[in-house]
């Protein structure tokens, strides 16, 4: 019989232990980074200072999960992916099977989530009713209630596991709960047991879906956005909150609130946004020269052309290409689809001439929003939820494998202004 992958994780534990305890022991002092005044003004950027082995980001090469380049892993279920993140493997048939009716299980959420998501205020935010969802179940967390019982230090891995299943099981539910009550779709519909995770996702959403082509959207964009290594902003703040040994709860909700800001995951409802006002001020299906003025007349006034640019990519994300080739399969005329292509041969050249982004070249959001719109999720404020939904996967991933390898508590060193005054005397 095939193994969980809870059973599987434990017995990577104790080699993986061994490997980082050697690392240390003979390579401790080793110097792998060196930190220039630049970096401490510019967010860190850069600065190596963090282990995360569910995923890596080059410059050229875009997302990497455990060695394979994210365009090879369009067609896999993102329960397929989460397994990989936190393994290293893709599982076989039966694994998948297993750790699916795992999840299934585990779906029910309990009853008073829907109250605290019914008395949030109309006006609220989908993600401040997402975020609150998922810290209000915190009295759930068997972490919690082990570590309060003294419970190993090296064993915490594994209520970190029960709570982070149980997070992403759940999470599908109370994000479509959160659509249909937020945008007046009607009642919450119920989860079929018979789905896979996303496509379950896109049957609670609501969507008229005949075809299967949403639900096919779905599994992409769950497999999409699942991670982006360890320094970005939600995730390092997952791993902050974490390494206090709070629990996932605590953790994942903290994540989603930086998820939250308009130059990280808000960026989805930001492009699309920009995308719809572009078309309602041109008033019709523009033309390369209006798209060109338009955007150059935003850059004029020192704004941001939305979609464009990444802190960690200098070539376009293949998260991009593989959005922009569902669009060109299934919805190759629809209008803010166009213009997503448009804008994608006229920015990057813009950005180049105007010679402030490091990467000038399109990200993640600037064509993921115009697929959903085209399927009737027009209420943009939603799309960082779905994003949310996605990289709830790699938050766990990485707060498991964190309490797997013990790792300690995040603890950077500040440094004062006239003390960096000083270094620059003594030069
Ligand atoms: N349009 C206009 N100017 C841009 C730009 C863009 N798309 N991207 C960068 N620049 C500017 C910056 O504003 C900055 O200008 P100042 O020197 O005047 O401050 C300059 O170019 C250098 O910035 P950078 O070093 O290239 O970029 P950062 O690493 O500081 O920031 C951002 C990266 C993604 C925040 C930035 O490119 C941006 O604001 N893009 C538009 C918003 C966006 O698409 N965000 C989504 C990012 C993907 C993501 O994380 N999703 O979760």
């Amino acid at each position: 019989m095939s193994k969980t992958l809870k059973e599987t994780l434990s017995l990577q534990i104790s080699a993986l232990r061994e490997e980082a305890k050697s690392i240390v022991k003979n390579h401790g002092k080793k110097t792998v980074d060196q930190v220039i005044i630049d970096q401490l003004y510019g967010g860190m950027r850069g600065i190596k200072g963090l282990i995360c082995d569910t995923s890596s980001v080059g410059l050229d090469t875009g997302l990497i999960i455990r060695g394979i380049p994210i365009l090879e892993l369009t067609e896999k279920l993102p329960e397929e992916i989460f397994y990989l993140l936190l393994t290293g493997k893709l599982p076989a048939a039966e694994e998948l099977k297993s750790l699916q009716s795992d999840l299934k299980k585990r779906e029910e959420v309990p009853s008073y989530v829907w109250d605290v998501l019914n008395s949030t205020p109309k006006d609220s935010h989908p993600m401040v009713m997402f975020s609150a969802a998922i810290l209000c179940m915190e009295k759930e967390s068997e972490f919690r209630k082990l570590y309060d019982s003294g419970y190993s230090k090296d064993k915490l891995w594994e209520p970190m596991y029960e709570d982070c299943l149980n997070i992403i099981a759940r999470a599908p539910q109370i994000a479509a709960f959160i659509y249909r009550k937020k945008f007046g779709k009607g009642d919450m519909i119920a989860p079929d047991s018979k789905l896979d995770w996303a496509g379950n996702f896109a049957k609670m959403l609501g969507i008229d879906d005949k075809d299967g082509t949403f639900a096919k959207l779905m599994r992409l964009y769950m497999v999409l956005h699942s991670d982006h290594e360890g320094g970005n902003a939600s995730a390092f703040t997952n791993l902050v909150i974490s390494s206090t040994l709070s629990d996932a709860y605590y953790s994942i909700s903290g994540a989603l609130n930086a998820l939250s800001g308009p130059l990280h995951g808000l960026a989805n409802q930001e492009c699309l946004k920009f995308i719809v006002k572009m078309l309602n001020d041109i008033g019709h299906q523009p033309t390369d020269e209006e798209v060109t003025a338009y955007c150059q007349n935003l850059l004029d006034n020192g704004r941001v052309v939305s979609g464009y640019g990444h802190p960690v990519l200098r070539i376009t994300d293949p998260r991009f290409t593989a959005f922009l080739e569902f669009g060109k399969a299934h919805l190759p005329d629809d209008s803010t689809f166009r213009l997503v292509k448009q804008l994608f041969e006229i920015v990057p050249d813009l950005l180049v001439k105007q010679g402030k982004a490091k990467d000038p070249w399109p990200n993640v959001d600037a064509s993921s929003g115009s697929l959903l719109y085209h399927y009737g999720i027009t209420e943009y404020e939603y799309y960082t939820v779905l994003f949310g939904v996605s990289r709830i996967l790699g938050y766990s991933a990485q707060l498991i494998i964190s309490r797997m390898m013990n790792f300690a508590i995040i603890r950077p060193k500040s440094v004062t202004t006239d003390w960096i005054k000083k270094q620059i005397a003594a030069d």
